[in-house]
């Protein structure tokens, strides 16, 4: 039986070939851009890149286990454990060239659901920013190998809180107009754009608080584990499992300010 330890191990070994890969490729592909293709074509070929050097790692060394990928789709565990892995989250910075993108790369133990899922260890990695955070459950979340801890005690008002928005401009305007009304309502906001550090912010205290509707699994299966064991609670519809319908992250205090405020909103979207 393999420990938490050995999964993160593997999880955040793959996690660092992979972002420096992503990174030469994005540095690479300005120049084939410039030259040929458009640079959108360059991110998506990176993104296939990406997930398939992390899927043929993940495969070399954990033949059993299943995988769930942005990209390139699932298949199923005869471990009953599962890869989740976005190659690229925060595609469209990478393409901008804004240095706040990250390999995430977690597993799971059960159905590849976050509504039913146990996340065991998780890695995010920022290449750019040269950020590795990790966890594993029950064994702390750690920055570079230090840990790190959510902060505690902060209430709405003076609250910096992280939220993104949909690629369809109809879902995003009407995300925005909550985000009108919460602005004045807390300390400030923040659009990172990658839900994977978003939730690696609030672990680290760079955040106190971040909520988002729409995430796929692999946007937020590692940063959930490594914002919970950080400290924080996060949640999504009805205090449940976090899913696409809803993802709240914050330290309990504030969580118990910032879930009933924003879960309204989204309580009644399909
Ligand atoms: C992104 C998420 C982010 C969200 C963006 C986008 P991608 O994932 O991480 O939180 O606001 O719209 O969905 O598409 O870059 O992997």
């Amino acid at each position: 039986m393999t420990s938490n330890a050995e999964l993160l191990e593997i999880a955040a070994t793959v996690a660092r070939r992979a972002a420096a890969f992503a990174l030469q490729r994005r540095r690479d592909g300005v120049e084939i851009a410039a030259s040929k293709s458009s640079l959108s074509d360059i991110v998506t070929r990176a993104d296939r890149e990406t997930e398939k050097l992390i899927r043929d790692a993940l495969a070399a060394s954990r033949p059993r286990d299943g995988f769930l990928g942005e990209e390139s789709g699932d298949s199923s565990s005869q471990s009953g454990l599962t890869w989740v892995v976005d190659p690229i989250d925060g595609t469209v910075n990478y393409f901008y060239g804004i240095p706040a993108w990250a390999v995430s790369i977690a597993v799971v133990e059960g159905d590849p659901d976050p509504s039913t899922w146990r996340a065991l260890a998780g890695a995010v990695v920022n290449p750019v920013t040269k950020e590795v955070f990790t966890a594993s459950a029950g064994g702390g979340a750690r920055l570079n190998g230090e840990r790190i801890h959510v902060t505690e005690g902060v209430d709405l008002p003076l609250a910096l809180v992280g939220t993104g928005f949909g690629y369809d401009a109809e879902v995003r305007r009407r995300q925005a107009s909550l985000v009108a009304d919460l602005i004045g309502e807390v300390r400030d906001i923040r659009r990172i754009g990658a839900a994977s550090l978003d939730l690696c912010a609030v672990a680290a205290g760079r955040l106190d608080g971040y909520f988002e509707r729409g995430l796929n699994p692999w946007d937020h299966a590692a940063g959930g584990l490594i914002a919970d064991e950080a400290g924080a609670r996060v949640a999504g519809i009805g205090g449940g499992p976090a899913d696409r319908r809803l993802l709240v992250a914050a330290a309990p205090g504030l969580f118990d300010q910032l879930h009933p405020r924003v879960e309204p909103f989204y309580a009644g979207w399909e």
